[in-house]
């Protein structure tokens, strides 16, 4: 399980802020608009309790301090516990919080204390990186290619499907493919024998260079959320790639949005 590291959160508003204004060039929607239209919520004023979590390899520094970030950005009244894990849990409860964040090595919740719902970070992530490959306002095809069938690009794949776009996959775990052939019915992309090129494209692996030449088109929307990046940024160049990639707070505002 790869965790992030506070290299990966310097600068996050701004990184998110430059994503933001990517995905409104290739698909004419903020992020914001876009999980609107995905879980037909709107945010309102919903008091957020970040509590720090030591379990396992313990605190990531930047890690609370970028989920405050977005709640700031998205007008949210957010807020850092002082103490962590248990004793952090009951403080966001006496500070009145409405929805709950937190992590461990394992997995990243949002828990909406009001309504009941709960949603995890690779669900919402996989669900906001795939929707935004498949609105590239400039794609004239329902074609479109999902990199990586793990815990995320599997949901965005489900995600896809269920909206009736023509998914085409590829993951090098046998496994991990047939289960989305069978479950989703997704068509498996045989990267040593496919002619076809893609103007959408969602990857989610944790691996460099997993986007080769012959699977995209000029001018193509890339969307990721894989860390390293999956794109090597000399193809991105030559083939004037719009990519959309930050690594928490696209996922964040997704969770956010599905659980209110
Ligand atoms: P995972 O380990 O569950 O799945 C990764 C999948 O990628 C595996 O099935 C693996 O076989 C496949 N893969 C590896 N190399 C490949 C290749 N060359 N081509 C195609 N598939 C390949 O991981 P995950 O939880 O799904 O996360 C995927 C990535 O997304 C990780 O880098 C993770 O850190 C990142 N992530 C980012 C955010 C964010 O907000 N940016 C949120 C969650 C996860
Ligand atoms: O980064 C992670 C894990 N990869 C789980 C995310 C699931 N996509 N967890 C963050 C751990 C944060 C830490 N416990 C803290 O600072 O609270």
């Amino acid at each position: 399980m790869a965790l992030l590291t506070p290299n990966e959160l310097y600068n996050v508003s701004q990184e998110f802020e430059k994503n933001n204004n990517i995905v409104k060039r290739a698909t004419g929607l903020s992020i914001e608009d876009i999980c609107e239209s995905v879980y037909n919520t709107k945010l309102g004023s919903e008091k957020i309790g970040i509590i720090p979590i030591t379990a396992g390899n313990g605190i990531i520094g930047n890690f609370a301090e970028s989920l405050f970030t977005i709640t700031n950005y998205l007008e949210l009244d957010g807020f850092i516990t002082e103490h962590t894990d248990v004793a952090g849990y009951y403080e966001a409860i006496k500070q009145y919080a409405d929805i709950l964040l937190m992590a461990d090595d394992y997995l990243f919740i949002a828990h909406n204390l009001k309504n009941g719902k709960i949603a995890t970070n690779h669900v919402c992530t996989g669900v906001i990186y795939a929707e935004i490959a498949s609105r590239c306002n400039y794609a004239d095809t329902k074609d479109i290619l999902v990199i990586g069938l793990g815990k995320v690009g599997y949901a965005g794949a489900s995600h896809l499907i269920k909206k009736g776009f023509n998914v085409y996959a590829y993951d090098p775990d046998k496994m991990a493919l047939e289960k989305a052939v069978s479950e989703l019915g997704v068509r498996p992309y045989d990267i040593y024998n496919n002619g076809k090129r893609f103007c959408m494209v969602f990857e989610a692996t944790p691996n460099e260079n997993t986007i080769t030449e012959d699977m995209i088109s000029e001018r193509c929307l890339v969307s990721t959320p894989g860390i390293p990046c999956g794109l090597n940024p000399e193809l991105g160049k030559n083939y004037d790639v719009d990519l959309v990639m930050e690594p928490l707070l696209i996922g964040v505002t997704s969770m956010l949005y599905s659980v209110v």
